[in-house]
C-alpha cells in the first residue's frame, strides 16, 4: 500500500508519469512515507544506500549508464547536506539527479525539534532549481504541488539537465500507508527548442478537438502574429480571442470577451468552453476569463512562448511548447486542412457581436470619457494606459486602427506612469497619449520634474477624487475604511503641478467642455504638451457599471 500523504503519492505519481524508473533510498522515518510509496510500486528499481553522500555518487553511476533522470531520497536534516558532493558534480557535469528531501512542515523549522534545517535555501547555488511543496489540504494547494513538481522535473531535463530539490514537508502520522492506488496526476509534457518541435502529435489533437481557441496576452505590435492568426480564424474552426493589450487587431477577432462572459453568455457555458486552448502572449486583463477557464480546464491546454517559463494563470497547461509562436503556428496551419464549417466560431462571433459598447444613454462617467476619447484618438496613435479603471475601460471600445497600446501590466503597479509616458514620448515622433486615473497621477508627480523638455504629450486624467475602481468592488462598499483608506478620498487638482510643469492644462467637467478640450487634446498644432483632466464621480461611476452592464443583459 502507498502513503496516505497527498504530497508524497503527487510526487511518486508525477516522477512515474514523467518516465522516471531508478530510485536510489536513504533510511529514515520523515521519509518513510515516500519509501513506502516508491517501494509498493512495481514500476521503480529501488536501491537501498545508507550514506546520503555515496547514495548521490551511486545514481551517478546510474544517470551515466541509463543516461535519463535519477531520484535520490533521503530523510530531513543533515541527511540532505550529504548529498552536497554529489550535487555539485551533477551541477558541473549538468547530469540528471532528482533530489527528494521530506521535511517537516515549515512552522517546526529552526524551533528546536529533532533533524530540521533550512533545507531549501542551503545548496541553491549548485542546484537548477528548487521547489519547497505544500501539503495539501484543498484545490489550490493541490494544483500548487502539482505545478511545482511538473516545473522541477521539466527543468531538471530542459536545455542543459542540472540536479533538482524537491523537498517534501510531510506532517506526522507518517506511517499511515492505506493508499491502494496513485491518483491519475496532470504530468505537463514539455517541447524544448533545442530539438525541432515534432509538430505530428500536436497536428493529431488539433484535428481531434472541435473547439479550439488562440488566447493572445499583452505583447507589441507583431504583424506576421496577426497574418497568421487571420489564416486559422479565417480558413479553420478556431477563435482568436486577444485584448487590446496584445496589439493583435483583424475584424475576425474577439475582444470583448469580459462583458461577454459576465453579462451575456447563458448559464451553461458548454457551447463556448474550448477543448483545445492555445496560449501566447503576457498578461490578460479580463477577471471574467480567468475565472472561467479555472473552473472549466479544457482536455489540452498549450502554451507557446520562446522560453520555457510556465505560467499556468488558468491551472490547466498540458504542454509547454518552446518556440517562436508564430513559426509553431505556421507550421500548424501548413499542416492542417482547411475547413469550410465554423459552428465554433460562428458561435463566438454572433455573441460577440450581440454587444454594443456603452452609448451616450449611459451618465458622464470614466467609462463615457474613455469612450469619448477612443473615438476622438486619431488612428496610428500611441497610447499608454494606466492600471486600475482605464486599461479595463478602453476594453469597452474599439481603438483606432493601427493604434499602438503599451501599460505597465507586468505587476500592475500605479507607479512610475508619467514617467514611463514621458520616456518613451521623448523618443516618440508623433503625439504620445497617457490615459491615466487620478492617483496614479499624483503617484508619479517625480515624473513631472524632468530636465528634458516634452511637448508632444497628451494627459488624459480622470479624477474620480481616489482610486475609483475599490468603488466598483461589491463586498468592499460595507467597509469603513473605505472612503478614507483603501480608494485615498481626496480633492486635489493638477492644475497647479501640471502648469509648474510647463505643460498647458484643460478641464473638462461635462459632456460639452469634455468634447471642447479633446478637440484641442487630440490636435498636434500645440508646442507644449497638454493634461486635460476630467473630473468624474463616483455615484455617476457606479450608475454608469451598472446601466452599461444590465442593458447588456437584458437583451
Ligand atoms: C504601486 C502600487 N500601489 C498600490 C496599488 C494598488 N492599487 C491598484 S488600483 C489603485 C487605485 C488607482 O487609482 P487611480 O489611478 O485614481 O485609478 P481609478 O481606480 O480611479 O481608475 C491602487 C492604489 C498598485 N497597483 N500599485
Amino acid at each position: 500500500m502507498y502513503s496516505s500523504k497527498k504530497n508524497v503519492l503527487e510526487t511518486v505519481a508525477l516522477l512515474k508519469a514523467h518516465g522516471i524508473t531508478h530510485v536510489v533510498l536513504s533510511p529514515g522515518s520523515r521519509n518513510a512515507p515516500l519509501i513506502q510509496s516508491f517501494t509498493t510500486d512495481p514500476d521503480f528499481i529501488c536501491w537501498s544506500v545508507v550514506d546520503e553522500r555515496s547514495a548521490g555518487y551511486f545514481a551517478i553511476g546510474l544517470i551515466y549508464q541509463i543516461r535519463r533522470p535519477v531520484v535520490v531520497c533521503c530523510t530531513s536534516g543533515s541527511a540532505l547536506l550529504n548529498y552536497g558532493p554529489a550535487i555539485a558534480e551533477t551541477f558541473y557535469q549538468k547530469l540528471p539527479l532528482i533530489v527528494i528531501s521530506a521535511d517537516r512542515s515549515s512552522a517546526w523549522i529552526e524551533q528546536m525539534d529533532g533533524q530540521t534545517i533550512p533545507q531549501t535555501n542551503l545548496l541553491q547555488s549548485i542546484l537548477k532549481k528548487t521547489v519547497h511543496l505544500p501539503e495539501i489540504i484543498d484545490n489550490e494547494s493541490h494544483w500548487y504541488c502539482n505545478r511545482l513538481i511538473n516545473e522541477a522535473l521539466i527543468a531538471g531535463v530542459h536545455g542543459d539537465a542540472g540536479p533538482v530539490l524537491i523537498n517534501v514537508p510531510i506532517s506526522e502520522p507518517l506511517f499511515d500507508f492505506y493508499t491502494e492506488k496513485l491518483p491519475n496526476v496532470r504530468c505537463i509534457r514539455s517541447v524544448s527548442s533545442d530539438a525541432p518541435v515534432c509538430i505530428d502529435d500536436f497536428i493529431n489533437t488539433w484535428k481531434a478537438s472541435r473547439k479550439r481557441i488562440i488566447l493572445v496576452g499583452q505583447q507589441g505590435k507583431d504583424e506576421s502574429l496577426t497574418r497568421i492568426l487571420e489564416l486559422l480564424t479565417n480558413h479553420t474552426d478556431c477563435v482568436v480571442l486577444c485584448e487590446h493589450l496584445s496589439n493583435q487587431t483583424a475584424p475576425s477577432f474577439i475582444s470583448n470577451f469580459d462583458v461577454l462572459i459576465k453579462n451575456a453568455m447563458p448559464a451553461d457555458r458548454t457551447p463556448f468552453e474550448p477543448d483545445l486552448l492555445i496560449t501566447l502572449g503576457g498578461h490578460i486583463v479580463s477577471k471574467q476569463l480567468k475565472k472561467w477557464f479555472r473552473e472549466h480546464h479544457p482536455a489540452f491546454h498549450w502554451q507557446i512562448a520562446a522560453s520555457l517559463t510556465m505560467a499556468d494563470t488558468y491551472q490547466s497547461v498540458t504542454n509547454l511548447v518552446e518556440a517562436n509562436p508564430v513559426h509553431f503556428l505556421n507550421r500548424l496551419f501548413a499542416a492542417i486542412e482547411p475547413e469550410t464549417e465554423r459552428p465554433y466560431t460562428t458561435h463566438w462571433e454572433k455573441a460577440s457581436a450581440s454587444i454594443d459598447q456603452p452609448d451616450n444613454t449611459i451618465p458622464f462617467s470614466d467609462i463615457s470619457v474613455t469612450g469619448a476619447f477612443l473615438r476622438k484618438l486619431p488612428s496610428h496613435s500611441s497610447l499608454i494606459v494606466g492600471n486600475s479603471s482605464p486599461v479595463r475601460n478602453i476594453q469597452l471600445f474599439s481603438l483606432p486602427t493601427a493604434s499602438e497600446i503599451f501599460c505597465n501590466r507586468g505587476t500592475n503597479g500605479i507607479e512610475g506612469l508619467l514617467s514611463t509616458a514621458i520616456g518613451y514620448a521623448l523618443v516618440n515622433k508623433g503625439l504620445t497619449f497617457l490615459l491615466t486615473g487620478d492617483l496614479s497621477f499624483f503617484h508619479d508627480l517625480g515624473g513631472l520634474w524632468s530636465n528634458y523638455p516634452v511637448s508632444n504629450l497628451r494627459i488624459l486624467v480622470i479624477n474620480n477624487g481616489g482610486g475609483g475602481i475599490f468603488h466598483l468592488l461589491n463586498d468592499l462598499e460595507q467597509s469603513d475604511s473605505l472612503q478614507q483608506y483603501v480608494a485615498a478620498k481626496h480633492d486635489k487638482k493638477t492644475e497647479a503641478w501640471v502648469k509648474a510643469a510647463g505643460m498647458n492644462y484643460l478641464q473638462a467637467y461635462d459632456e460639452v467642455s469634455l468634447e471642447e478640450g479633446l478637440e484641442t487634446f487630440v490636435h498636434s498644432g500645440t508646442k507644449e504638451s497638454i493634461v486635460l483632466e476630467v473630473f468624474t464621480t463616483i455615484e455617476a461611476n457606479k450608475s454608469a457599471e451598472i446601466a452599461y452592464h444590465s442593458s447588456i443583459k437584458q437583451r
